[in-house]
């Protein structure tokens, strides 16, 4: 605990008037009442249900208010004056598509800048459906996966996460000193990043808007997840390996998984996350809310939850249980079929399996191919699920 003071003082001080005004409802973990099952997404913050449909949109933002204030930070708005710098286009993959390497530059000056890449089937078109990974998806190690997507006939787009918060506690570099005055911590600047390379996408003539879909493995997974249930751009979100803090479950912990005091530890990826979540480690059942929150945002546009079943780590069990506990908002919100989860054999990497799945999961919804098979099928069919609640009538 000790070596997070200084770093949860950054995070604390660079908090402006504003910030201070939403902590006005912000209690301290033991204020919460005990709840040991996943807890009810359809309960305001009044203590009522939600009965009717058109009650969603205000519950759904008291779900992102909880989410933002006790997990991952408050992040700036969109900047209205981002602009493109330095953009170079060449053919690649054998001339099979045109990558486009450009800075993306916003905010007041001296402006942020961050390197994002876009790759575009040179054939087909006018306008693509869009992958958006966090990861630099025009760099030679990504070579294969790209090619793989560009086959596909989709985009493929991203940036260097790094230029935005090169991975560790230090808030002097990276995107926070341009933006001062937000409690934001890691996982929340690449997502907001990744909403900012969207911004970009939706202004291009060759990007299909409709069809977008955000995507990361393991930590970038984490922050996929947390951009696509916070932009209703997107139209698929599918977060691979992203276990704690992601697609896992805080409550549902088989034995081995990576929990919220281990995820937290200042040795460990505290500054990932606001410092308030780690006082619920050893709490779990006092947090008002679990990753199924996260989840529920995404309602009711389309979630993939993709895992692999030797990664016990990132809790493919609890990923499970958060679809599951997420899907009657699903239902409610008219898209049943919308969430899905994928787990395949192995381990924690994303692979050729786990795109292909992912391109199968978005030619179904964008391009009325047909539902793949495992869509419909949980990979642990014998779990109970763990909430007694269900979807209002
Ligand atoms: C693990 C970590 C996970 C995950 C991963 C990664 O060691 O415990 O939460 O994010 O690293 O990003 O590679």
């Amino acid at each position: 605990m000790l070596k997070m003071i200084p770093w949860i003082i950054s995070v604390m001080v660079s908090m402006g008037a504003a910030e201070a005004e939403k902590e006005a409802g912000i209690r301290a973990p033991e204020e919460f009442p005990v709840v040991r099952e996943l807890p009810d997404p359809f309960v305001m913050n009044t203590g009522e249900r939600v009965s009717g449909k058109e009650q969603w949109p205000s519950r759904r933002k008291e779900i992102a208010d909880l989410l933002l204030g006790y997990e991952y930070g408050h992040m700036p708005p969109a900047p209205d004056n981002l602009r493109a710098e330095s953009v170079e286009t060449k053919l690649t993959l054998e001339g099979k598509a045109t990558a486009t390497t450009f800075v993306l530059s916003m905010g007041p000056e001296p402006r942020f800048r961050m390197h994002c890449g876009l790759l575009a089937p040179a054939t087909g078109g006018p306008k693509f459906p869009v992958i958006i990974a966090i990861d630099p998806v025009w760099q030679e190690h990504v070579i294969p996966t790209a090619a793989q997507v560009i086959e596909r006939g989709y985009a493929f787009a991203g940036f260097i996460y790094h230029d935005v918060d090169n991975d560790n506690a230090d808030r002097s570099d990276g995107v926070y000193p341009f933006y001062p005055g937000y409690d934001w911590a890691t996982l929340a600047a690449w997502a907001w990043a990744s909403m900012r390379l969207t911004d970009y996408l939706c202004t291009l003539d060759s990007i299909d808007t409709d069809h977008m879909v955000v995507t990361g493995h393991s930590r970038t997974g984490k922050a996929a997840l947390l951009a696509g249930a916070l932009d209703e751009r997107i139209a698929l979100t599918a977060p691979h390996g992203s276990g704690a803090g992601g697609s896992g479950s805080f409550r549902i912990q088989p034995k081995d998984v990576e929990t919220l005091a281990l995820i937290t530890d200042p040795t460990r990826f505290h500054y990932w996350f606001h410092p308030r979540l780690a006082g619920f480690a050893g709490k779990e059942d006092r947090l008002p809310f679990d990753q199924h929150f996260l989840k529920a945002l995404v309602a009711p546009r389309a979630l993939l939850s993709l895992d692999a079943r030797g990664d016990i780590w990132s809790n493919p069990y609890g990923t499970q249980q958060t679809n599951m506990a997420a899907a009657p908002v699903f239902e409610f919100l008219g898209a049943k079929e919308k969430i899905a989860m994928f787990c395949r054999e192995g381990g924690h990497d994303m692979i050729p399996e786990d795109w292909a799945v992912l391109l199968d999961f978005a030619d179904y919804l964008f391009k009325n191919a047909p539902r793949p098979a495992w869509a419909d099928i949980l990979p642990f069919p014998k779990a109970k699920r763990a909430y007694s609640w269900s979807m209002p009538k």
